[in-house]
């Protein structure tokens, strides 16, 4: 067991953020309207590389501000943030000297939110964290999963970890102070030996983070399920349950499906009775706002939890 596993434990509540160039889709291309999974929608219109970059240059989202976000996680009773500094379409939401693929490079924005967001919450007490995809790089040659723009039998997935997955996640674990997780996602394209070698590399930089299971190879600090899935009994060990607020991690315009302060009662209460977590889903849209019910449904579970809830 990690060392620092029992914050972890105690925690019951933790926030998800999906945040990247899809929220400035909002779940739109072309007048062609997707529903589900906003951060796939690169893939799921198979957007070329070459015009995805545009999005890049539309992304300004001067509403976001780190102290409100995490003011609401406080008020929600959330113990953790886990927000996505890279997800698949390769896009860092921080300021990173590996690739110019990044809201400072190459967005109007130019400044990086994850170090606000950080020293906000880090002055709270919430636990801070970055969700990284290890694997799946839409925008790299030999990162995996474009099949749109590049060749699978061309890729060459070690030099991608090399000269930018692990680079990436060393600018990660080194610039924005202690990080309670790294939530690693889809893994892919390394044998559990290159996965440990991976792991060490990367641990030396801060022993105290804790590793998602998602980093492949059973070799995590502690067991995610499925997305949007609750183990029919109590499990032992420390685990988490992933949900997101509506029906899709990152924002789409088009979709209010959002769970009432009740549901998500009944969910937190559903996950703690058998031990585990919930890490519960928000998408800030491409302005930099949390989705306002999410705000407002989020704070009155909040108010519940204060009233009724054991700290
Ligand atoms: C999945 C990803 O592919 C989704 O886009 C999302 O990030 C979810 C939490 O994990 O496997």
């Amino acid at each position: 067991e990690h060392a620092n596993i029992q914050w972890f434990k105690d925690a019951k509540f933790g926030m998800f953020i999906h945040w990247g160039l899809y929220a400035k889709l909002a779940g739109e291309w072309k007048g062609k309207r997707y529903y589900g999974s906003g951060e796939w929608i690169m893939n799921q219109a198979r957007i070329p590389v070459a015009e995805y970059k545009g999005v890049a240059q539309t992304f300004n989202p001067v509403k976001f501000n780190a102290e409100d976000w995490a003011q609401l996680a406080k008020d929600a009773g959330i113990k953790y943030m886990v927000i996505t500094a890279k997800h698949h379409d390769g896009f860092a939401m921080y300021d990173s000297k590996v690739s110019d693929f990044d809201i400072v490079d190459a967005t109007p924005y130019k400044k990086d939110p994850m170090k606000a967001l950080a020293a906000a919450n880090a002055k709270r007490g919430v636990h801070f964290g970055f969700y990284y995809s290890q694997f799946q790089d839409w925008y790299e040659p030999n990162g995996g999963r474009n099949t749109w723009d590049f060749e699978e039998s061309k890729k060459d997935y070690q030099k991608y970890y090399k000269e930018k997955a692990i680079p990436q996640l060393k600018e990660l674990l080194t610039n924005y102070g202690p990080l309670g997780i790294v939530w690693f996602d889809t893994p892919g394209g390394m044998t559990k030996a290159q996965t440990q070698a991976f792991v060490d590399e990367l641990r030396v930089l801060q022993p105290k983070s804790l590793f998602s299971s998602r980093v492949g190879q059973g070799l995590g600090d502690y067991k995610d399920f499925g997305d949007s899935e609750v183990p029919a009994t109590p499990i032992k060990g420390p685990w988490e349950s992933i949900y997101t607020h509506n029906d899709s991690w990152g924002y789409i315009k088009h979709d209010m499906n959002f769970k009432t302060p009740a549901e998500i009662i009944r969910l937190l209460a559903n996950v703690a009775s058998k031990g585990g977590n919930l890490m519960l889903n928000v998408g800030p849209d491409g302005e930099g706002n949390i989705p306002e019910y999410s705000a407002k449904f989020l704070r009155e579970t909040g108010k519940w939890l204060n009233k009724y809830g054991e700290s």
